[in-house]
């Protein structure tokens, strides 16, 4: 029984729900009914293309409802903090706004990506925990300030289709990217990974320490070479920094972290993996996106299947 969904303990047994979600996926149309005259709202604060997508594919899959709500896009603009005196831009609270949004759905998906300023604010989750607390529905994330569990989800849905080994080696790696980007892809990766049996190990320059909480039981090593040597699954993306006092900042943009050719080399013939949106010859130079070892897009298929899981237990939990 679950009624929220914003990181790995809210799955229970990833073994179960991976066997799950492998069964929707031959039969996704097996569970028409339970969704009937049910309405998902996905909130969206930050721009989206296959959380949107999937995520809606996925409600439609179990017969529901969807309204989508772009708040910066038509919507007013909602201030997110108490005891703000509002006489800026911004014309609504999330505190009237949730109460309203619940009165007209039976589940909320929420997107709402880290502001990279306060951190404090930031790791205390406090946008999506406002959504759990006032809206009185069931809430499941769609990339919230510090974890990406949907995402993580279908990931590890495809490492358990590709993999050849019991114990593959999984190797993330940050990787350049001209703009800020949030931390919580890889911290929802690792938090994933750290439930699995498989080697774990995550590659970075000096700087880029993501918060011990999810890094766990995972090697860090610096020399990414080395860290490349035997993987069997490459998992690219960047982040900014976490550490202070740099948090949320950009220390480097060295091309030599771009995942190629030669460091693809370097693997046990790995696959490689990117949640996307993916910015070539920034991240992965367009040789290694292309190649036959790419898995791009079948991880991001997989985002119908995490979703359609996730929902499938919220809804068997209101019954
Ligand atoms: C976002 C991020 O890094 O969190 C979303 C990734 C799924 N990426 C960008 O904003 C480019
Ligand atoms: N991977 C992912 O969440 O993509 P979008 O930002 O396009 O939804």
């Amino acid at each position: 029984m679950i009624n929220k969904f914003t990181c790995v303990d809210d799955i229970g047994d990833i073994r179960s729900a991976v066997e799950e979600a492998l069964e929707i996926k031959r039969d996704r149309f097996a569970y028409t009914e339970l969704g009937r005259n049910r309405t998902l709202l996905m909130i969206f604060f930050n721009s989206s293309l296959r959380t949107r997508l999937s995520t809606q594919k996925a409600a439609m899959n179990l017969g529901m409802n969807v309204i989508v709500l772009d708040v910066n896009q038509g919507a007013w603009k909602l201030e997110t903090e108490r005891g703000v005196v509002m006489d800026g831009d911004k014309p609504e609270h999330l505190l009237e706004a949730i109460p309203v949004m619940g009165c007209f759905c039976d589940m909320i998906g929420v997107r709402s990506f880290a502001g990279l300023t306060d951190k404090k604010a930031d790791y205390e989750e406090r946008v999506i925990k406002q959504f759990i607390k006032y809206s009185g529905k069931p809430v499941f994330s769609m990339e919230a300030a510090t974890r990406h569990p949907l995402q993580s989800f279908a990931d590890l849905i495809t490492i358990e289709e590709f993999k050849t080994k019991s114990r593959p080696k999984v190797v993330m790696t940050w990787a350049p990217h001209p703009k800020a980007l949030p931390q919580a892809v890889p911290n929802s990766f690792a938090e994933w990974m750290n439930r699995t049996d498989y080697e774990f190990v995550i590659t970075h320059p000096e700087g880029y320490e993501l918060d011990p909480k999810f890094v766990g039981r995972a090697k860090v090593e610096y020399d990414r070479d080395k860290a490349f040597e035997g993987a069997d699954f490459v998992y690219a993306k960047n982040w900014s920094a976490y550490a202070d006092p740099n948090y949320g900042k950009v220390l480097s943009i060295d091309p030599r972290w771009t995942v190629d050719s030669a460091a693809m080399a370097l693997t046990d013939n790995a696959y490689f993996m990117h949640c996307l949106p993916v910015r070539r010859n920034m991240i992965v130079t367009d040789e290694v996106i292309e190649s036959d070892r790419s898995i791009v897009i079948p991880e991001a298929a997989n985002r119908e299947i995490s979703a359609q899981t996730v929902i499938k237990r919220l809804l068997e939990s209101m019954k």
